[in-house]
């Protein structure tokens, strides 16, 4: 069910080599902005008729209106099933502690006497969140989108889900209730690049926004791509990605239920497995096959993600050469279950979350380790975190000099002014000063 990747004997290449040896599944965004670019350019000069008329195409929907009236918030709130209302409220609990602790505080730095720069956070103001709609129904992306950005402090959140034809035509209702319970009250039934484009340009009910953050299929990251730019954005989100370094003392049934777990979401869906134990990776082997038989979404994800050329069982020499993998991977999600996992995990420089020992499954920073589960795919974790309060922030540097602090350096800046051959550059310190350059200590 799963290929192998045998990386044992010879020396392990360097760098871009070695991530070329490694699985990975084709996301060609670059293709779709092809299909997408009409479709964002109509609903820019179209407006809210645009909006309505691809729910009925692609939705199967009839709207009279996008925005979701707060009627049906509530409803959905009220109807919500008490255990998952429960845990989706412990998932908010936990979120919020990690991401209150992410918050930045002001600060100034003393340049010289009477030079400082100081540095003050302040939040984007309108966000637009995406949460997407049929396979991926999940409110916990919803508070893995909307906790960092509360907070941030961003003052003006909206949310935007696809039409449902089940459900009268509004985003489905774990969606609203998760709204619901995070306070959000603006939501709008708009899916995949049509809801980016609401949020990029607005239309008549839909003010525009700052950001768009939040996952979605390949339709919402092209709609990214087009347009970044214009509106800031978090990340392109491609499929699921799950790595695990392992030896001989992880427990395969354990490794087995992890690959699966992320296989779970899409047949893109990458699950590798890095070991320098045979042993486990024949264990591993013989587990998945009763597990993926006994589980549910088998034939139309699990299996073509395990199988497909994305997802491997990577064998190496050792656990050293096993961390070099998995740094050149740079994967979503690593979890490591070796003999050393809390020092081995210091030493990983690529991954978007680090899931330490036996009893820190990537299911638990899904739902509700406190940890973000919005986290960067396809080996853009070598450049890029995940969501966090930071992301909703903009770091603005305040720079304050009296007359003698930039008497001491005029020389310095006229001097550079003058190597880029910027004299009018120069002229705007010099006028200060008489039109002369002060004399520098
Ligand atoms: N593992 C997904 C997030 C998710 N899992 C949502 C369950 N629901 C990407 O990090
Ligand atoms: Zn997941």
């Amino acid at each position: 069910m799963i290929s192998r990747i045998d990386l044992r004997g010879d020396a392990l290449p360097e760098g871009g080599a070695l991530r070329d040896l490694l699985p990975r599944a084709e996301f060609d965004v670059e293709a779709a902005l092809e299909k997408v670019r009409p479709i964002c350019e109509d609903v820019h000069h179209r407006g809210d008729a645009a909006l309505i008329e691809y729910a009925e195409r692609f939705d199967g929907v009839t709207l009279d209106q996008v925005r979701v009236p707060a009627a049906a918030l509530t409803r959905a709130l009220e109807e919500l099933d008490p255990a998952v209302r429960a845990s989706l409220e412990e998932s908010i609990r936990r979120a919020r502690i990690v991401h209150r602790a992410q918050r930045r505080a002001p600060h100034t730095t003393q340049v010289v006497p009477g030079g400082t720069v100081s540095e003050k956070w302040v939040p984007v103001e309108r966000v637009g969140l995406y949460a997407p709609g049929g396979r991926s129904v999940y409110p916990s992306s919803v508070i893995m989108n909307v906790v960092p950005a509360q907070e941030a402090g961003v003052e003006s959140i909206a949310l935007a889900s696809p039409a449902q034809a089940d459900f009268g035509g509004l985003p489905h209702p774990t969606i609203l209730a998760a709204c619901a319970l995070l306070g959000v009250d603006e939501v709008y039934a708009a899916g995949g690049a049509t809801a980016v484009a609401m949020f990029a340009h607005g239309t008549e009910s839909c003010p525009p926004a700052n950001m768009v953050t939040g996952p979605g299929n390949i339709w919402v990251a092209a709609a990214k791509r087009y347009f970044t730019g214009k509106i800031g954005i978090d990340a392109e989100a491609g499929p699921t990605e799950i790595a695990i370094l392992a030896d001989d003392t992880a427990d395969a049934a354990h490794v087995a239920a992890d690959l699966i777990s992320q296989a779970e979401h899409d047949p893109l869906a990458a699950a590798v497995l890095v070991t320098d134990s045979v042993e486990l990776a024949e264990a591993v082997e013989k587990e998945l096959e009763p597990q993926v038989a006994a589980t549910r979404h088998v034939d139309d994800r699990i299996v073509p993600a395990l199988s497909g050329r994305q997802s491997a069982i990577v064998l190496v020499d050792g656990v050293e050469e096993g961390l070099r993998v998995v740094d050149a991977y740079g994967a979503e999600h690593l979890e490591i279950q070796t003999a050393d996992a809390a020092a081995l995990a210091q030493r990983v420089k690529n991954a978007g979350a680090i899931f330490v020992g036996p009893w820190a499954p990537v299911s638990l920073g899904d739902y509700c380790a406190g940890s973000n589960h919005v986290l960067p795919t396809g080996g853009c974790a070598c450049h890029s975190s995940g969501l966090s309060v930071q992301s909703f922030l903009r770091g603005i540097h305040i720079v304050d000099y009296t007359k003698d602090a930039l008497a001491e350096v005029a020389h310095h800046v006229v001097t550079l002014a003058e190597a880029e051959d910027l004299p009018a550059h120069g002229a705007a310190v010099k006028a200060r000063f008489g039109w002369k350059v002060p004399e520098g200590k």
